[in-house]
């Protein structure tokens, strides 16, 4: 079962000019970049000669603003990139009335764009909306990551819930990208090491492939900047086709080569419960990884006028690891800088170290990366060698920060720490923790206690203790040995210059639990950075009507890229005559939902009823279950009412689901079933009506998401505290002027804290308190509320039909029967759950109070910009400052 929204591999990096303000002058036609955007966009054939008409004339590709890279970072969820283009080049307006000229509107030709669908969730999308924002605000900096042919799969629901189906987003030609035949580098896998006579090891490949560059423009807002999302795809060398196999009948084989090649680029993710799986998706991340840094190196090398000097890289460059998938970067540039460029050890680690920096993005322990030391000696020999020597080195830290004096504290540092798990020690260190029964310390002198005569035993005894165990060891399970593993997350943490958590609440997690051994060895390297969103996507294009009113209110479009403007709503927030115009923006953007849901779903809405939405991937740890709950509750309250006591006691309310599950994780699945099996029963019965409909929207995407989060008037965050790192929908939501309901979790802490505690709806147990109430559900100590018991109940009774939902609703039992006894504490956050949706109705009704609420969530977003967070980035981190454009 897997417990996670899975994101494709992507990484993060930056260099940092030599001039502190560096000034654009030249077009710098590096790799061509400049040469082929003068035509860009490019032409899509249904709106080929509009496009083409303003291509050539924004200035934007085609003056002399093209600054080369000097820094990096990557994506993966981009959504549609035609709407946030014309966007930022302020040509929206013009490319409509062109359009119209031809015939077209600009709504039907955005909506033929299929979604970059390159991430999973909210790792792939933070890091589009830091591109966004690095290109807005003239950073210096590069996105890579991987062409995958196959984007996140689409999401059909069926009778069974989810199924998936291939999602070929290349399919009709991808205009968005440039390939750079002449951009590529050969990756190797497998081989062996053998030392030189220069006494240096090196790496000979046993399989080589290429790895060809695609760039995608990322341009920034109102500013000449546009930056490179490079994205590697990946083929066969061209001498290695098999010319003679094929010409010999054996089309197969001769294509083998090619095939396995080209399949590390197949799909985001590929399963990985097979060693195929594993293997292959061990090819994505060093691909990326090696590719990337080759293309940097290569960038440095040329900038550096025939004089490299590796000591000033890291002022240059700077690698951001977002999450663990790119930690190949590490043993990679160590390989390089001393396997070909010719440093020592201790050179290249004071570079690497200086590089590379790591964000952490979850704190699930199962969702800590971890690889099979032995397929990954198979595949990378050298790299496991270095990573080795880190181990080593790390060891030697720890040892001689603690000392020896406690063998037992110095062990369990050592077993949590290490890089490699489950490994003996090295036999340097491994003398201090001899089994202290053959050799006893003593507690006085600490030196060990040779064995006395007394102590030796006679060989009867020998004997009869061997027959002993032998006969004990029959009756046992044989010992299994647990697997050698190689810890990612801590070879990040070892090898970073700095550890930072994405949220307040997450970074004091990482800090205090995840990763404490570290934290006390290195306390200076672990930072928060919370997260942002890029307030172009997120407010101004999505929610056009919103935008102007916001415009309108606030004097000036100024807030678009300084957000502290947002909080000039605060004066107005009792203004009756914005009450009426935000009232009426939020409606027509319900209605469009309300069309939208009736064209994927065929049920109808009351665009009148609140808008009550939870999307975002399908996971135990976000309660999509303790949502779906809450509303059988609601079902069957009103069950129980005749009609005019139902209308007097509920407002009316549409409740919208969204969400992926992995194709692996099958409880999530069985979320999905449930949900949409309650809707059809809740939907279909006539004495409910308006009141409540529940529905899942199918297939949720970006796009999706930049139509229903406008339209949203409350929408849920509800996870188990301390589990959800950040959310970034939550920034989302609240910018739109959706209200929460939500858990002090994540980003949701400083989200109230900016809002104010009035206009956010709170609810469940705390984070520091999740152990002890999770021990004592499993002590059996917890007696779950009655209307909990009662909804149970009212589920297992078949009023959603005749699947069985024993799997789902045991694993909230308080036993181990089915999953986890309620590790997620559905059981013991519903009734304050249920109670705070009371207030949540009662705060509806007031249509003045809500309204008011909803202007004080969009004035007191402003911190979430994720122009903010790479301010952030680029000033702790990255030391770089942004370019100063001419
Ligand atoms: C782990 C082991 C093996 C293979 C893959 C993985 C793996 C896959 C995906 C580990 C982590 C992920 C994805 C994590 C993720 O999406 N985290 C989300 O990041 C957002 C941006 O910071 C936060 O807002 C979300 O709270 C967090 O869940």
């Amino acid at each position: 079962v897997s417990l996670l929204t899975r994101v494709k591999p992507s990484f993060c990096v930056r260099c940092v000019s030599s001039e502190p303000k560096q000034r654009v002058r030249e077009p710098v036609t590096e790799e061509g970049v400049l040469s082929d955007l003068s035509t860009f966009p490019p032409d899509a054939a249904s709106i080929a000669s509009s496009i083409k008409y303003h291509a050539e004339f924004t200035p934007l590709f085609s003056s002399n603003n093209f600054e080369p890279s000097k820094a990096f970072f990557a994506t993966a969820q981009s959504g549609r990139a035609l709407l946030n283009a014309i966007g930022n080049l302020e040509l929206t307006g013009e490319y409509a009335d062109a359009l119209e000229k031809l015939g077209h509107t600009l709504e039907t030709v955005a909506s033929q764009e299929p979604d970059a669908a390159l991430g999973n969730g909210g790792l792939g999308r933070l890091a589009s909306c830091f591109l966004d924002s690095l290109a807005t605000l003239n950073y210096p900096a590069w996105g890579y990551g991987l062409r995958y042919k196959y984007g996140l799969f689409k999401q059909h629901l069926t009778k069974d819930g989810q199924e998936e189906v291939a999602e070929n987003w290349l399919e009709i030609g991808n205009p968005w990208e440039i390939v750079r035949n002449d951009v590529s580098y050969t990756v190797k896998f497998y081989g062996k090491v053998v030392m030189s006579s220069d006494g240096k090891s090196r790496w000979i490949g046993g399989e080589d492939i290429v790895a060809v560059a695609y760039d995608v423009p990322i341009p920034g807002y109102k500013t000449k900047t546009t930056i490179n999302l490079r994205l590697w795809s990946t083929k066969v060398p061209s001498d290695q086709f098999d010319l003679s196999a094929f010409n010999a009948g054996e089309h197969s084989k001769a294509c083998e080569a090619q095939t396995n090649a080209e399949k590390i680029c197949y799909i985001l993710y590929p399963g990985d419960e097979s060693e195929e799986g594993k293997i292959l998706r061990l090819k994505q991340q060093y691909t990326l990884c090696s590719a990337s840094l080759q293309d940097i190196i290569a960038r440095f090398e040329r900038r550096s006028d025939g004089s490299v000097r590796w000591e000033e890289f890291p002022d240059k460059v700077a690698v951001q690891m977002n999450d663990t998938h790119p930690t190949l970067c590490i043993p990679e540039l160590m390989r390089i800088l001393m396997d070909v460029k010719g440093l020592t050890w201790s050179e290249a680690w004071k570079i690497t170290e200086r590089t590379v920096a790591y964000t952490n993005h979850t704190v699930l322990p199962e969702a800590l990366e971890k690889w099979s030391y032995e397929l990954m000696q198979r595949l990378l020999p050298r790299h496991v060698e270095i990573i080795e020597m880190i181990d080593k080195q790390l060891i030697e830290d720890i040892i001689s920060e603690y000392g020896t004096s406690n063998p037992e504290m110095l062990e369990k540092k050592l077993v949590s720490m290490r890089i490699l798990e489950n490994f003996d020690l090295p036999a340097s260190v491994a003398g201090l923790f001899a089994n202290p029964e053959e050799n006893p310390i003593d507690d006085k002198t600490g030196e060990k206690v040779e064995a006395t005569d007394a102590d030796t035993v006679t060989d009867k005894e020998e004997s009869e203790g061997e027959e002993k165990s032998k006969n004990e060891a029959a009756n046992k399970e044989p010992a299994i040995t647990p697997p050698k593993m190689v810890r990612m997350a801590n070879l990040c943490v070892v090898a970073g210059h700095s550890v930072n958590g994405v949220a307040e609440i997450h970074s004091e997690i990482v800090k205090k639990d995840v990763f404490n051994d570290f934290f006390q060895l290195w306390p200076e390297k672990f930072q928060n950075k919370t997260n942002g969103v890029t307030p172009r996507r997120w407010i101004h294009f999505c929610n056009p009507d919103l935008s102007a009113l916001i415009t309108k209110w606030t004097s000036s479009n100024d807030w678009i890229l300084k957000t502290e403007k947002l909080s000039e709503l605060q004066k107005f927030a009792d203004n009756e005559d914005l009450h009426n115009e935000w009232r009426a923006t939020k409606r027509i953007n319900k209605i469009k939902v309300a069309s939208f849901l009736k064209e994927k779903t065929g049920y109808s809405v009351n665009p009148d009823a609140m808008f009550d939405i939870q999307v975002k991937r399908i996971h135990e740890y976000k309660r999509q279950l303790l949502n779906i709950l809450g509303i059988v509750y609601r079902y069957k309250k009103m069950k129980d009412m005749n009609a005019a006591e139902r209308k007097a006691n509920f407002v009316p309310r549409v409740c919208i689901f969204g969400g992926k599950a992995f194709s692996t994780y099958v409880q999530a699945k069985r979320i999905i079933k449930f949900i949409t099996d309650v809707g059809a029963t809740i939907n279909h019965d006539p004495d409910i009506g308006d009141l409540l409909k529940v529905i899942f929207v199918p297939d949720y995407n970006v796009t999706v998401a930049e139509l229903l989060i406008p339209a949203s008037e409350l929408s849920q965050h509800i996870s188990t505290a301390g589990m959800e790192a950040s959310g970034t929908s939550n920034m989302k939501f609240s910018m739109n002027g959706c209200i929460l309901i939500g858990t002090l979790d994540g980003a949701n802490v400083e989200i109230r804290q900016e809002v104010g505690e009035d206009n956010f709806f709170l609810f469940g147990a705390r984070a520091e308190d999740i152990a002890s109430l999770r021990k004592e559900r499993a002590e059996g100590k917890f007696v779950p509320d009655e209307r909990f018991e009662e909804v149970k109940k009212f589920v297992k009774s078949g009023v959603f039909g005749p699947h069985n939902y024993d799997e789902l609703m045991g694993s909230l039992e308080g036993n181990e029967g089915f999953g986890r006894a309620d590790y997620f504490l559905v059981a013991k956050d519903f009734p304050s759950y249920i109670e705070c949706q009371e207030k949540v109705d009662v705060a509806y009704r007031d249509q003045r109070r809500w309204t008011k609420m909803s202007i004080l969530n969009t004035a007191g977003s402003s911190k979430f910009s994720s122009d903010r967070t790479i301010h952030e980035y680029a000033k702790d981190i990255w030391n770089i400052q942004p370019l100063e454009l001419i």
